[in-house]
């Protein structure tokens, strides 16, 4: 008997597209794209197409029962155990941890497998009442902009509704590559997009290619690109004074900045000409523009900065809560339509006590035996996407740390577990989607049962709760409570199954004028360009025209964002994507190659304080002299030397929020 059911990709993606399934025999026999979605239109990415009708489909790759480690760690020995079994380890090492060295000894680390909403957030409510510590989860992705934006305007999770583009005279992309990240976006609402688009990235990605204007600035050089753009767009009378006047406070502290920044000052600190920056300035200042900054922008040394400085381009020319004006970091549509994301993770029933541990700290603070007595990794691979992976691998070898890892496939982090929790996938049990990008929810729809006895991740966790005899109701919540609350605090006019039928709802069926108010949840209420928050957090009042000095000693800066193939480390196992990459590779300008002596396909080394590894050469004009490219989201596992390029991504934090500068790594390459 064969059915379609029709569902939502959950993955950690702009787009989240709309799913048909086509179920045969209670199987998914097809996984295919919603034509009635307005994101995905019929199509589902390359990768996804892959891998959903690949290895999410293989049992023989999937987990399937509970196991308990019986070799080494890391050896993949592993005996199945029954869920009672697994269940009662783990809650035994639990309340072992908690009555000897406190609730804080816990450490659970958790991020973006699935971002259906139950699935990514209910397990947070079992380590909140306990007390855990936790790994801040935003501090390997996003934290310094979500910092700096707060700084800034208040809030880092309200963007603009996409749909808005109908009336921008441009659209400013800066830091992100949807030509990968949002695929849909890159091949639709950038192209339908009736403005200029504009995209700034030092590497010409598929986005820069179609683009009208691509700047390609030195990585770590946009704060000082910002600020010339703000001089050219100040000397053309395109700030907007009123709006300055109402809504802001402090531009007189930068307008020196803004003076000395002439083109030609931003050419000798970018690398981008003084005529094209000219030219970035025309298009955004023509009229409603949008800015949209990636989460790759800031992933730098000084990326907080640089998010503070390139939000003053709407604040300073009006450009916020107008049709066609606006700014996007994330645009969390649940937030927008009213969901409470606190409640959903167990803040209100959360204990005092849990540390919160920056990625960019973990291998060091895994290491000593005496601070954490168990690690708890779900719906993350933090073994593939951490920084200093050789260290962490370490850390992770310790016997007396108790680990369990909770996933869908045997990753490397699984690979190190005591016990391994099958967990079900998202065509297996129902739940909320959402973008974070477009304003746009949906229904995820069971479309069959897990394989072998996998669980979804809301379940394990409520068993776990049993297991501990806890009895904080909270913790047993259904999902079908769960859901129905939800649906409430959306209030959409329907109820959860019209939401299965109809697939997804949009936030209003106009473009949504988001920050109309022009209320900004900072200290003054306004758009805070000079901030004594920031100067009570140890930074510069403003954001400075700062660009970091080139790579020196022949060094180049190795970028590593998101691949065409992979979604972070997510089908790096597909056999099928797998083929389309081909050996792990360092893209490199040919004059760059040709200065180190390298060739086409050359095997070279990539090398650094924190480590080395070896790549494949691509000579690759797309990339700027000086700098290096290496797509992210390999399994170390099935790599040649078990390492991926976080095996030189030093642990140093950002400028704010403790996170990653992971695109400000600099590598030695020569031939190996
Ligand atoms: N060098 C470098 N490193 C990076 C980055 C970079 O740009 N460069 N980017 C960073 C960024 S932005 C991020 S967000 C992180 C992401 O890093 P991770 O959170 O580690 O992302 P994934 O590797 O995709 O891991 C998600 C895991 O969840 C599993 N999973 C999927 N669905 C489910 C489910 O329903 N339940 C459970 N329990 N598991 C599930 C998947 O199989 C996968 O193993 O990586 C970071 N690492
Ligand atoms: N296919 C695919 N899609 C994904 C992911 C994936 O792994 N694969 N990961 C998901 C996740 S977790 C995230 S966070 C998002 C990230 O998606 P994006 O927000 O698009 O971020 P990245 O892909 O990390 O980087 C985007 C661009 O930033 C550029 N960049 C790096 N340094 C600088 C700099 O100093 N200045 C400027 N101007 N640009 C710079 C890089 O060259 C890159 O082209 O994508 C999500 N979508
Ligand atoms: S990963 Fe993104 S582009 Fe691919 S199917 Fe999922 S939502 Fe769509
Ligand atoms: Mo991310």
């Amino acid at each position: 008997m064969a059915r379609t059911i029709r569902t939502n990709c959950p993955r950690d993606c702009y787009d989240a597209c709309g799913i048909v399934v086509e179920v045969r025999d209670n199987a998914p026999h097809r996984v295919l794209g919603d034509p009635e979605h307005p994101v995905s239109r019929g199509r589902l990415c390359s990768k996804c197409a892959l891998a959903y009708n690949g290895v999410w489909q293989d049992r023989e790759a999937r987990l399937l029962y509970p196991l308990k480690r019986v070799g080494a760690r890391g050896s993949d020995a592993f005996e199945r155990i029954s869920w009672d079994e697994a269940l009662a380890t783990i809650a035994a090492r639990l309340r072992e941890a908690r009555e000897h060295h406190g609730a804080a000894s816990i450490l659970h680390t958790h991020y973006s497998g699935t971002l259906s909403l139950i699935g990514f957030l209910f397990p947070n409510r079992l380590f909140n009442y306990l007390g855990a510590s936790e790994v801040d989860p935003d501090t390997i992705c996003n934290a310094a902009g979500h910092v700096a934006w707060t700084l800034l305007f208040g809030n880092s999770v309200i963007g603009f509704d996409p749909r808005t583009a109908r009336d921008a005279a441009c659209v400013l992309v800066w830091g992100a590559n949807p030509s990968h990240s949002a695929p849909h976006a890159h091949e639709h609402w950038l192209r339908e997009a009736p403005g200029k688009v504009v995209v700034v990235d030092p590497i010409r990605t598929e986005t820069a290619d179609a683009a009208d204007l691509h700047l390609q600035p030195r990585p770590g050089s946009d704060a000082a690109l910002a600020f010339s753009l703000l001089h050219c767009l100040r000397r053309d009378g395109c700030f907007d004074d009123a709006y300055i006047a109402a809504h802001t406070t402090g531009l007189e502290e930068i307008a020196d900045d803004i003076a000395r920044a002439t083109p030609q000052w931003g050419e000798a600190q970018t690398g981008v000409p003084a005529a094209d920056i000219e030219l970035a300035a025309t298009y955004y200042g023509a009229g409603p523009a949008l800015l949209w900054a990636g989460q790759g922008l800031q992933r730098q040394a000084t990326g907080g900065n640089v998010m503070r400085a390139i939000g003053l381009l709407p604040a300073l020319t009006g450009n916020v809560g107008k049709p066609g004006a606006g700014f996007s970091y994330l645009n969390i549509a649940p937030i927008v339509a009213g969901v409470d994301l606190e409640w959903l993770g167990g803040a209100p029933i959360a204990r005092e006590g849990g540390k919160k541990v920056s990625h960019m700290e973990l291998a060091a603070r895994l290491e000593n035996s005496d601070e954490f007595k168990v690690f708890f990794a779900w719906n993350t691979n933090p073994l593939a996407s951490a920084p200093e992976q050789r260290r962490l691998r370490r850390a992770l070898e310790r016997e007396d740390l108790f680990t369990v890892a909770c996933d869908v496939f045997m990753t490397d982090t699984a690979s190190h577990a005591d016990i391994v929790l099958p967990a079900a996938s998202f065509l297996e049990y129902d739940d909320v989607t959402f973008s974070y990008f477009h304003l746009l929810m949906g229904a995820q729809s069971k479309a069959c049962e897990p394989p072998g006895e996998a669980l979804p991740n809301a379940e394990i966790f409520r068993r776990l709760a049993r297991a501990l005899e806890l009895d904080e109701p909270a913790l047993y919540e259904s999902d079908e409570s769960l859901i129905a609350t939800m649906m409430a605090q959306m209030d959409p006019g329907f109820d959860f199954a019209e939401l299965k039928r109809r697939g997804h709802f949009a936030l209003g069926d106009e473009p949504q004028i988001l920050w109309a108010e022009q209320r900004f949840d900072t200290p003054s209420g306004r758009i805070e360009i000079a901030s004594a928050q920031a100067e009570a957090m140890g930074l510069p009042r403003t954001p400075q025209p700062w660009a970091d000095a080139e790579p020196a000693d022949g060094q180049l800066r190795l970028l590593t964002p998101a691949s065409k193939w992979r979604l972070n480390d997510s089908y790096a196992n597909d056999r099928h994507c797998a083929d389309r990459t081909g050996a792990a590779a360092l893209h490199l300008n040919p004059s760059d190659a040709a200065r180190l002596g390298i060739h086409e396909g050359n095997t070279v080394t990539a090398r650094n304080e924190t480590g080395a590894i070896t790549l494949q050469a691509r000579l690759d004009d797309a990339v700027l002299p000086g700098t290096a490219v290496s797509y992210k989201g390999r399994w170390p596992k099935l790599e040649p030397a078990a390492e991926n390029v976080n095996f030189v991504h030093a642990a140093r934090a950002a400028d704010m929020g403790e996170s990653t500068s992971v695109h400000s790594t600099l590598v030695s390459v020569e031939p190996a």
